[in-house]
């Protein structure tokens, strides 16, 4: 049977709360600075995330949503602009300390760290936004414990597309059965899923609690801290109040033999 060798993390609503605290504030600061009339509240944004990517999810918003608007051509050739104004918000929001680390992450990572297990990151956003929540919570450092950085449009399809987390490990040189992912939402589930990634730890956060998970997979509402205990959505932790690096091992063990009695 294959050994864990590494973790590959999601970024965004896995790491942090960035989809409330980040994105969707950086998007409404941009559409309000180009005199947009566009403004995304949290129950729509919550819509909007079925399609991930910024630009793609502005895209979505004028297709499914505006039928006052015409997808012109004109129109479509804001969007970049638009997403670059967004991406400098956004990092502007995690430099003023807007975003913490979600419980249990940074305590995770370092355990991870101290045993040798392999780090990546599979994320559908733009590569700077990762470095700048990394530099800005763990810092500077931090960006090193990653091998790979797998994130935005070094891939053709996002998420719940495979071919994120194929990249990641293509660079890793694992093999699927090698990896387990930490994920938030169900597209990402299924991005690591189709990607053949069996082992799988899911940390809901306001926006997917309510999503449905692969039956393999570990679902909890966040990684737990010794004062903080996690709460258990689905599947079993075996008596454990937080994530730790034996209970990854023996999610992974599991996730191996359910694939071997299929
Ligand atoms: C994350 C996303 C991202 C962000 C926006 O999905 O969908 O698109 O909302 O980032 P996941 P950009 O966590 O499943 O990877 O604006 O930089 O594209
Ligand atoms: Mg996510």
């Amino acid at each position: 049977m294959s050994k864990l060798r590494a973790l590959l993390f999601d970024v965004d609503g896995t790491l942090a709360d960035t989809e409330r605290f980040g994105h969707r504030v950086a998007f409404n600061q941009a559409f309000a600075e180009a005199g947009l009339d566009w403004h995304w509240d949290e129950a729509l944004y919550q819509r909007l995330l079925a399609v991930t990517g910024g630009k793609e999810r502005m895209k979505y918003y004028i297709e499914e949503f505006r039928q006052d608007l015409v997808l012109s051509q004109d129109l479509q050739d804001r969007i970049p602009e638009l997403h670059r104004v967004k991406t400098e918000k956004y990092k502007t929001l995690l430099a003023g300390g807007a975003i913490p680390l979600r419980p249990g992450v940074r305590r995770l990572l370092q355990s991870a760290r101290s045993a040798g297990l392999r780090l990546a990151i599979a994320t559908t956003t733009t590569p700077e936004n990762v470095t700048e929540l990394l530099r800005n919570t763990l810092g500077e450092s931090s960006i090193e414990w990653f091998e790979v950085i797998a994130a935005g449009d070094v891939v053709a399809e996002k998420k719940p597309a495979p071919d994120i987390y194929l990249w990641a490990m293509e660079r890793l040189a694992l093999a699927a059965d090698e990896c387990l992912a930490v994920e938030d939402s169900h597209n990402g589930a299924e991005s690591a899923l189709r990607a053949g990634i069996r082992a799988l730890l899911i940390t809901v956060n306001g926006y997917t609690e309510n999503e449905v998970f692969p039956d393999n997979a570990l679902v909890l509402d966040h990684l737990g801290e010794v004062d903080l205990p996690c709460r258990v959505l689905q599947g079993e932790m075996g008596g454990e109040r937080i994530v730790t690096l034996p209970l990854l091992s023996n999610l992974h063990a599991d996730a191996m033999l359910s694939q071997s009695n299929c």
